[in-house]
């Protein structure tokens, strides 16, 4: 892939607005050996989610507890999108679809199970298809997703079947709150209703975490967040965790709907903001290392993160593709990404020189934080159109660093060729906290509404650190602007 620089345009806001107030939030550093293990799972490393993609199989039906955010009929809200049905596979049918997809997306490189149901309450189909793909197709990474409550049990058996990446979902690590959150647990043939049941949860979760750790698997915790409910116990539970070894804290908006027909949904139960997620995310920031790229995928989930191309591989499609894995090409393709990788880093390094080598910033004593909203297909890049996006991820730029901080999902603006006036007013609405657009093509209309907006419109096709620096080098630290 080349990541060829074609001249940033700029259209100037007709207005001014006032700074974003953002706050910047060093992480901990990773070491080398870490890096090697996360390099390529796009959940687990922010820049690999930009070229690597991942796949869901869903083999695993029951769950073992009831969170109040989730309705069976749907997939697991820990790892999904709830409302979303899916088809559930034999580990023979899903291991049949790792290869198709294998070669059919040779950027493909993880293997996860994470629901519809929990993957340790159906322990038998999980691993089964865990042995059948590691046996025929080695260079997949596997990785599965619990709620924790069967873990202690299985630590062993995922260490010898080689999976390095376990994800626990815990939402609380006071029993008091997590009632509010689990009405019941099943656990060694037994249910237990209210406190008595969390008290089991919590415990089995905690030792999950401590037997990952002894057993040197990377383990990240998940969270839903639940305003009201758990949003300000959130920084004890990511004390909890990483003092329990977790490596990365993935904390999520709840996802809560009526029509989901959950607890929560039916009962007004709502979901955070974008900026109540991004405060507690920054509160825990500093610790541990924060995941704010996360989907919630469905559980069967198939492509890029924020990609969907589960449609192409229904049960009916796949069982007719013949399999097509070639160890090489995958490998092939893995060497070519290594080589873009390598290549937006030397970008990333240039423009971050650059930045620091204008007068503007050698003679700034402050460097305020602004926010940019940026079109992309994926790859690193601005290389999405404007009216094309259906998200926007989001990047929080000072004179010492650019750092992606979430996305934001939108309408489509361009439906069918042309415009629509309600979405655009939706997608301004969205991104209203921004500075700047980056894309690399905005039509005149959409400029025009989105400069009365006060954002700046920045056209390029680059590195996204690029260009957000360079935006902000000419329209922030020279015009002063905030
Ligand atoms: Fe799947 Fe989860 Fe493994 Fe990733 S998803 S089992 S760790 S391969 Fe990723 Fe999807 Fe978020 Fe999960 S974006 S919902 S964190
Ligand atoms: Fe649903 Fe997952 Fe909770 Fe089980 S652990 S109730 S499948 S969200």
């Amino acid at each position: 892939m080349t990541t060829q620089h074609q001249t940033i345009t700029t259209a100037t806001p007709s207005k001014k607005s006032g700074g974003c107030g953002c706050t910047s939030t060093s992480e901990p550093a990773v070491s080398e050996s870490l890096k090697a293990r996360i390099e390529n799972h796009p959940c687990y490393s922010e820049s690999a989610h930009h070229h690597y993609a991942r796949m869901h199989v869903a083999v695993v039906p029951a769950c073992n507890i009831q969170c109040n955010f989730c309705n069976r009929k749907y997939d697991c809200a820990n790892e999904s999108r709830p409302g979303v049905v899916s088809e559930l596979l034999t580990p023979e049918e899903a291991a049949h679809k790792a290869l198709v997809v294998a070669g059919k997306i040779p950027q493909m490189s993880v293997l996860g199970i994470a629901g519809p149901g929990d993957p340790l309450a159906n322990p038998e189909k999980t691993f089964r298809t865990f042995e059948l793909v590691a046996k025929q197709a080695p260079d997949i990474k596997l990785c599965l997703s619990t709620n924790g409550l069967m873990l202690p049990d299985y630590v062993d058996r995922i260490k010898a079947l080689n999976v390095d990446h376990v994800t626990i979902t815990i939402n609380m690590v006071d029993p008091a709150i997590g009632e509010k959150i689990y009405p019941w647990v099943h656990y060694r043939r037994k249910r237990y209703r209210g406190i008595e049941g969390v008290k089991i949860l919590h415990q089995r979760q905690m030792e999950g975490l401590e037997a990952l750790r002894d057993a040197d698997i990377l383990c990240k915790v998940n969270s839903v967040l639940i305003p009201g409910i758990n949003d300000e116990h959130m920084p004890e539970v990511n004390q909890a965790v990483r003092d329990r070894g977790a490596f990365l804290h993935n904390i999520m908006p709840l996802i809560s709907k009526p029509e989901h027909g959950t607890y929560f949904g039916l009962n007004g139960q709502r979901g955070p903001t974008p900026k109540e997620l991004k405060t507690v995310q920054d509160k825990c920031a500093g610790h541990m290392k924060i995941m704010r790229h996360c989907r919630q995928c469905r559980a069967d989930a198939v492509g890029l993160l924020g990609e969907d191309r589960s449609a192409e591989f229904t049960k009916e499609k796949f069982m007719e593709m013949p399999v097509d894995y070639s160890a090489e090409k995958r490998q092939a393709v893995r060497s070519d990404i290594q080589q873009t990788e390598a290549a937006i880093a030397q970008k990333r390094e240039a423009a971050a020189k650059k930045t620091a080598a204008s007068p503007e910033a050698q003679s700034s004593t402050e460097s305020p934080s602004v926010l940019v909203a940026v079109a992309t297909k994926g790859g690193g890049l601005v290389n999405q159109h404007f009216g094309h996006a259906k998200e926007f991820m989001i990047y929080e730029v000072n004179g010492a660093d650019v750092k992606f901080v979430g996305h934001r999902k939108v309408a489509d603006y361009c439906q069918g060729g042309y415009g629509e006036a309600a979405s655009l007013a939706g997608i301004i609405d969205t991104i209203s906290d921004c500075k700047a657009v980056l894309a690399a093509k905005v039509g005149p209309c959409p400029q025009k509404e989105l400069q009365k907006a006060g954002l700046f419109v920045v056209e390029a096709y680059d590195v996204i650190e690029a260009v957000a620096r360079e935006f902000y080098t000419e329209h922030v630290l020279k015009t002063v602007y905030i």
